[in-house]
């Protein structure tokens, strides 16, 4: 089995080629939107969400191709998420994944476009293959993304955060905003790898476990981040949050605390998927990936 750095290399390259053949090419009409789509996906992002779900995917022996369309969705969710986020109605940013921001290198209409035409080319991707032997499993596929990048997941953390600018929110409200903003998202990685193949609920539910301790583990490492790292290893704005005077996990526990949180998530990640074996070893190591991360 080829070590962890091996395979997230591999993976990346290989799911770098399945984006650009899924998203539509800069030379088809409208070609100003489309290359606008393509600068917005490709070629940066960590692709963590993607992995989680080929994790998952590779656990619950699920077709590869399949988990292709399942993660390649995910992913532009993410990246249309990115980009409504940094206009400037929003977080207005100038540099995201270390290149211009899409508003600032296309202008503000397509950078609205961008986002809503990624998000229907996602839907679209869920949709048009079959990614599993019961037609209705699929359909559930179709509905845990909507959900989960809806009002009730990622668009509605993203309003409690807007809405969170210059309060001071308790522990659990903080919680609350990132389990949907953030976490959501990749809860959803992770069930749309593993729904490819075939799980029981319970395993499932051992997965979404994971899952939810996963995410929110990524959100307070962010926000350590934020507060540490500087912008050029970012390859975003640094210390965005203290600016937007935005609660934190750092401004509400301090670095010290909200390490020592990475760590408690990161161990219940660990302890959800123990049961799996070495079946969850990619998982165990994109856990330690996440919190470990530097960037
Ligand atoms: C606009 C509906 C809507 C939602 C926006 C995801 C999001 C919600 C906003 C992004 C702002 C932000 C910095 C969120 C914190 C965590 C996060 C999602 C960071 C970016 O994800 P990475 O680190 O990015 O996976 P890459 O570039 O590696 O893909």
């Amino acid at each position: 089995m080829p070590d962890f750095q091996t395979w997230i290399s591999a993976h990346q390259l290989r799911f770098e080629e399945i984006l650009k053949q899924l998203l539509p090419s800069a030379e088809i009409a409208p070609q100003r939107l489309h290359a606008a789509m393509r600068y917005s996906v490709l070629d940066g992002g960590k692709r963590v969400r993607p992995l989680l779900a080929f994790a998952a995917g590779e656990l619950a022996d699920a077709d590869v191709a399949r988990v292709n369309h399942a993660a390649a969705a995910v992913e532009l969710i993410h990246a249309y998420s990115l980009v409504h986020d940094d206009m400037p109605c929003m977080d207005d940013d100038v540099l995201r994944r270390g290149k211009a921001t899409c508003h600032v290198e296309f202008d503000e209409a397509t950078a609205l476009l961008v986002g809503d035409a990624l998000q229907s080319l996602a839907f679209q991707l869920l949709s048009e293959t079959c990614l599993s032997d019961e037609a209705t499993k699929q359909l559930q596929m179709v509905k845990l993304l909507a959900t989960a990048s809806g009002s009730r997941g990622m668009a509605g953390g993203q309003a409690i955060d807007l809405a969170s600018v210059g309060k001071q929110l308790t522990l659990p409200e903080l919680e609350q905003m990132h389990i949907h903003k953030t976490g959501a998202l990749i809860r959803a990685a992770i069930l749309l790898g593993a729904h490819c193949g075939n799980l029981s609920q319970e395993q499932l539910d051992k997965l979404d476990r994971y899952g939810k301790c996963i995410g929110l583990a990524f959100q307070v490492v962010d926000d350590v981040l934020d507060n540490e790292a500087d912008t050029a290893t970012l390859g975003k704005t640094a210390g965005k949050d203290a600016h937007n005077d935005k609660p934190t996990y750092v401004t509400l526990l301090g670095v010290s605390d909200a390490k020592k949180m990475a760590q408690e998530l990161h161990q219940e990640a660990l302890r959800a998927v123990l049961g799996f074996g070495d079946k969850a070893r990619r998982l165990n190591e994109l856990a330690n990936f996440i919190v470990m991360r530097k960037f």
